[in-house]
């Protein structure tokens, strides 16, 4: 053994069968009565959870193991440190590329997915992650999905899911429905096909009802600064103020044109309304608007666009003067034109605005085009020319003051928001008013391979929920997973599912045949976790009050706006209903950057710059693929994959093999290498914990280059070194430690250090008070004379004298201070 070479292969299978065959991660316990474990596990449990992946066709990519890695590196640190770690892993498995798959070649989807389950899992397994696979979870697994349409049925009992009409975004090439979120510029994120409007019956998920909450809690949470403001943004939250325009035209109208606006303190500088093209007014006053065709028409043609069509796509603003009717401005009596422009959206505040060109970009650019009046009423702190001559808006609302307003003039805009809308309330023409971006959530889909809604219609119930003891509603057997032309479920096609007894009345009744959206298995998936075979509950009391919150969530940051979202909105419900007590399901989030292909580029198939673990594992073994995926750049940056550097994470594995040739007794670490050891152990340790992984792998080469400086390494050195090593590469560090002293790698404690030792080159000195020597000091060794007399003032020796007065101040470098009192 002592001089054979490291057979990677063998070692990799051999321990890996090991950890399989005795559970070896196995976290206590599955169900019910944690309180086992609190001796065994004084440090109580932690939580570390990667997002499961969508097992597609084509297998694992080089990208997955980076993220699963770094949570398996943590779990294992922090089993080392003596907690109860849980570390599982699941599949999200419904979804469109299955479903498309299935549509091609006739194969049923849940085949299509127990297939590239298991050669995932096998992949997931080859990288040698400390998983507990007890708990392994699949969305499309009826014994899960009943709870995911469990959870549906409590929304639909609270009022958070109804059903509404709307205008939704259609992708023309996979026929379905697409969120707002599923479209990028235009088009579908999945295909790329091209998006439209088409109106629907849809459910919708009242997600708004917990905006300011999920505002709020972001405070209690530990996520990166970057993760917090894309859930902030997306959520949108706007202060401002509703105000309302009376309407005037030929004979006696009484209406109002109620906006909103975020800038009330510029009211004086309002030259003309909008609003949207599906705003009501139009219909309201169609016989008073003299030119009804020609606003008609406009209308009609905004229709078919999207609102990312509308507010991103268009280059120039169009729009409609509405002839025959105008709006008073409630502080000064004007009457202001009225236009519809698709600009203003129906979907955003009260679907109208009043336009102040002279401080709004969109307004400025709109009333360039149609000629309309622009009164500047901020005066910025420099001097401008005259607003006609303004070739853009003045927008910063941080500089300048009020003027042609009335009695806001010398105001700031902070001020003038204040007296504006207290005036408005007064007067009874406005109120202050807070918006949110975020929208309700499209929850259906027109498609096959999803959860169906376990709704049912009745003619005279209504809607009424499929009773909770007839969960999980299954997916049945059809001939074809092909969504029908007019855009239904296939499901619709088939008689013997849709046809049903209203619950209710008896009566006969059809079942609902839309789908739940993919992101609704993956809202819930951690707490499954926690008690995974449970089939009376979706999770115990016992495991949720042991298990959650989950300690550590990476993932994709293009996961932080949607999935973390909708799973905290739905984790809020539970614990409004008692399911949960954790208001808050992650305590702590974080996010990696990709993988790139050796060119830089993201990796496709089409760029042929695609590398495959599985390759990589074959080459140079899984501890190498782990410690280069960890080592390649800062975790939470993108990086490139190098063929070349992989060899110099291979070289720091062959290192380790070869260091027992100078393995010699010793109880402690020696002279020559307690502060390297300590210091490697306290960058370690510290790296960990701060994602910082590839500085931690580069302490730990440099570490190994010191041992091989001294030819020599100590029992307790060597063990030492193969404990910090195990979390990165596991397989090795067990077989030398096995090998070595015939113990487990993975039941070993994590190294301690001791932090006076992991100082810089620190040096001690003597403290002398009038020359006799007093206490003992360390100082760093590049201490200036002056660093060091103020070092020596702040120890005990000199505090005894501290009230007498200083005669002398002498210090020696790297050896005293004295100092002399009277
Ligand atoms: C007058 C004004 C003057 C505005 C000014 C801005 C600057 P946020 O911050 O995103 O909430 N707005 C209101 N409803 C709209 C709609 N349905 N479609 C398009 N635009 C709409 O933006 C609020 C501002 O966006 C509002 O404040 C309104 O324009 C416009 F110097 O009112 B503002
Ligand atoms: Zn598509
Ligand atoms: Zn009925």
């Amino acid at each position: 053994m002592k001089n054979s070479s490291y057979d990677f292969k063998v070692i990799e299978q051999k321990w890996q069968k090991f950890w399989d065959d005795n559970k070896t991660w196995k976290s206590v316990p599955v169900t019910g009565e944690p309180s086992t474990d609190s001796a065994k596990y004084p440090k109580g449990k932690f939580y570390t959870l990667v997002e499961f992946p969508y097992p597609s066709a084509q297998g694992l990519h080089i990208g997955h193991p980076r993220p699963y890695t770094a949570m398996d590196i943590v779990s294992r640190k922090k089993r080392l440190e003596g907690y109860n770690v849980m570390f599982p892993f699941g599949w999200d498995a419904f979804g469109l590329p299955t479903e498309n798959y299935a549509i091609k070649t006739k194969i049923h989807p849940a085949k299509v997915t127990a297939d590239n389950i298991a050669s995932f899992k096998r992949q997931a397994k080859s990288i040698g992650l400390s998983v507990d696979w007890d708990r392994e979870v699949n969305t499309t697994d009826p014994a899960y999905y009943k709870w995911t349409q469990w959870i549906f049925l409590q929304m639909f009992k609270k009022g958070l899911a109804y059903k509404k009409e709307m205008a939704v975004n259609w992708c023309t090439s996979c026929k379905v429905v697409l969120a707002n979120e599923e479209v990028v510029a235009g088009q579908c994120e999945r295909c790329h096909g091209d998006v439209v409007r088409k109106v629907k019956s849809q459910w919708m998920l009242k997600i708004t009802e917990y905006a300011q909450r999920l505002i709020d809690d972001l405070e209690t949470v530990d996520y990166a600064d970057k993760i917090k403001s894309s859930q902030l943004n997306w959520i949108g939250r706007s202060v401002g103020a509703e105000v309302d325009f009376n309407v005037a035209g030929i004979g006696d109208i009484s209406d109002t044109l109620k906006i909103y606006t975020t800038r009330a303190d510029t009211l004086f500088g309002a030259t003309y309304m909008v609003i949207a093209p599906e705003h009501p007014l139009v219909e309201t006053y169609k016989a008073r608007i003299k030119n009804y065709g020609e606003v008609a028409a406009y209308r009609e043609a905004a229709s078919r666009k999207s609102d990312f069509e509308r507010a991103e796509l268009a280059k120039d603003k169009t729009g409609v003067r509405i002839d025959g009717i105008t709006a008073i401005n409630p502080v000064n009596g004007k009457a202001l034109p009225i236009f519809v422009s698709d600009y203003v959206l129906m979907t955003y505040g009260t679907g109208a605005i009043m336009a102040v060109p002279a401080h709004d970009t969109r307004d400025f650019e709109f009333a360039k085009i149609y000629g309309c009046d622009i009164i500047q009423v901020i005066a910025p702190a420099t001097k401008v020319p005259p607003v006609g001559e303004w070739t853009e808006a003045f927008t910063d609302v941080a500089s300048g003051t009020l003027v042609n307003s009335g009695f806001l003039d010398g105001l700031s805009v902070a001020e003038a928001k204040t007296a504006i809308t207290d005036y408005l309330v007064k007067e009874g023409k406005g109120t202050a008013k807070v918006n949110f971006k975020l929208r309700d959530w499209v929850f259906s889909r027109q498609r096959y391979w999803g959860e169906p809604i376990p709704m049912v219609w009745c003619e005279t119930c209504g809607w009424v929920p499929v009773p909770e003891e007839e969960l999980p509603l299954k997916l049945p057997e059809v001939d074809s997973y092909m969504p029908t032309d007019d855009g239904s479920s296939p499901l619709s096609a088939l008689d013997s599912f849709i046809n049903c007894k209203c619950p209710k009345c008896g009566a006969d009744a059809k079942r609902e045949t839309d789908t739940m959206p993919q992101w609704a298995g993956s809202s819930w998936y951690f707490l499954r976790y926690c008690d995974p075979h449970n089939d009376r509950e979706l999770i115990s009391k016992a495991a949720q009050d042991y298990y959650m919150s989950v300690d550590w969530y990476n993932g994709g940051m293009e996961h932080t706006t949607l999935h973390l979202l909708y799973s905290r909105f739905w984790h809020k419900f539970l614990y409004d209903i008692g399911v949960v007590n954790t208001a808050e399901p992650y305590k702590r989030r974080t996010s990696h950057g990709m993988i790139l292909g050796e060119d830089g580029q993201k990796m496709s198939k089409s760029r042929g710059n695609v590398i495959s673990p599985d390759d990589v594992i074959r080459e140079h073994g899984t501890d190498a693929l782990r410690l280069y995926e960890m080592f390649a750049g800062d975790f939470e940056k993108a990086a490139k994959w190098s063929n070349d550097a992989i060899r110099g994470c291979r070289r720091l594995l062959e290192r380790a093999w070869g260091m027992r040739e100078f393995l010699r007794d010793g109880n402690s670490y020696s002279d020559e290498l307690r502060a390297p050891f300590h210091k490697t152990i306290k960058k370690v340790s510290e790296d960990i914990e701060n994602l910082k992984f590839n500085t931690a792998i580069a302490a730990l080469m440099s570490l190994t280059n010191e041992i091989y400086a001294k030819k020599s390494v100590n029992n307790a050195e060597f063990r030492a070194f193969l404990t910090l090593l195990n979390p990165f590469a596991p397989h090795i560090t067990e077989e030398l430690f096995f090998e070595v002293f015939g113990e487990y790698a993975h039941k070993q404690k994590w190294c301690v250090y001791d932090e006076a030792l992991c100082k810089d080159d620190v040096v001690e000195i003597a403290v002398q008070i009038c020359g006799k020597v007093r206490g003992k000091l360390n100082v760093p060794a590049a201490a200036t004379a002056a660093e060091m007399i103020a070092l020596a003032k702040e120890t005990d020796a000199f505090k005894a004298v501290a009230g007498k007065t200083i005669v002398k101040e002498i210090a020696v470098p790297g050896k005293l201070v004295n100092i002399v009192v009277r």
